[in-house]
């Protein structure tokens, strides 16, 4: 990876470190350890990013393909100013800073993309994944309370010229899209600029709603039906309507009667009627 542009992170005051890896099993994991391992605070923000995973971790013990030299596979790792229940808020943030990224990115290169939000943590071009987050909060007894750290990881698959056969129709990168190779560091530099000034205002404002409009204007089935899938109950087996989401980043969907319910993320997730969206 090339230094120069994802040095600036730092010299702009973003980040306090940046660890590049060439092969790790997973930098989610690897940020977790340096937060179980420190016998204090380690500096913050830090941002792992590795060339390769051999073992990248999706949500519910899933797997997360991350092959060498075609993807962004990274992790902030942060200690926000928020009450754990706020944390889930994050994978909202970073599905925007991403989808802005590209969005940006595509408009400079003369590139013609137009990411959406896959509630909550997918990000989809043409119907098909383009990127993933994981967000995971690890929390630290002191005397007293708790340090609560955030891990943010973010998957992109940037010029992945093919998929393996379990997940070639659901998967797909910038370059298959574009026809053109993506400079990765220009996609960390931009995302993580994104990312920490949105964390900086959600400490401030304990909401989502600076954001919500901007983050429904990219979300994938809004006013259209889908079908909320998994889990318990109270939601399985009706057509509801995406409203988009509300300002804890819970997704409001109304059902047949017109009642709205709010979708809180890890609940259930969401399918389009038609397709994998
Ligand atoms: C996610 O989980 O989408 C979260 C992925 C997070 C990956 C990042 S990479 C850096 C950091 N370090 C880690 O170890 N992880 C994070 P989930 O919603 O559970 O989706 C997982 C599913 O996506 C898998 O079961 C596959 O079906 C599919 N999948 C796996 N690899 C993929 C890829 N490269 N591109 C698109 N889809 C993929």
């Amino acid at each position: 990876m090339n230094r120069n542009i994802t040095d600036t992170l730092i010299s702009d005051g973003y980040l306090s470190k940046l660890n590049i890896f060439d092969e790790v099993g997973s930098t989610n994991a690897l940020a977790k350890e340096l937060v179980q391992s420190s016998e204090t605070i380690p500096v913050l923000p830090q941002l792992f990013v590795a060339d390769m995973q051999t073992a990248g971790r999706g949500r519910l013990g899933r797997s997360w393909t991350s092959p060498a030299g075609t993807g962004i596979w990274m992790s902030y790792l942060s200690k926000p100013d928020i009450s754990p229940d706020l944390i889930s808020g994050i994978t909202i943030l970073a599905a925007l800073a991403v989808t802005k990224a590209l969005t940006e990115y595509g408009s400079r290169h003369d590139l013609s993309i137009s990411p959406m939000i896959k509630w909550p943590n997918d990000i989809v071009v043409n119907g098909k994944k383009i990127c993933g987050i994981l967000t995971e909060l690890v929390s630290i007894p002191n005397p007293g309370s708790y340090d609560n750290y955030v891990i943010c990881g973010i998957g992109i698959n940037v010029n992945t010229e093919s998929f393996p056969e379990d997940i070639a129709d659901k998967a797909t990168s910038l370059y298959l899209e574009t026809g053109k190779m993506w400079i990765r560091e220009e996609i960390i530099r931009d995302t993580i600029v994104f990312l920490s000034e949105y964390i900086s205002e959600y400490e401030k404002q304990n909401s989502l709603e600076f954001i919500r409009e901007e983050y429904n204007s990219y979300l994938i089935s809004l006013n259209q039906e889908v079908r909320l899938i998994d889990n318990s109950s109270d939601f399985s087996d009706k057509i509801y309507t995406s409203k988009g989401i509300d300002a804890t980043g819970a997704l409001l969907v109304t059902d047949p009667d017109g009642n709205t319910s709010a979708v809180r993320s890890g609940e259930v997730s969401v399918r389009g009627l038609y397709g994998y969206t």
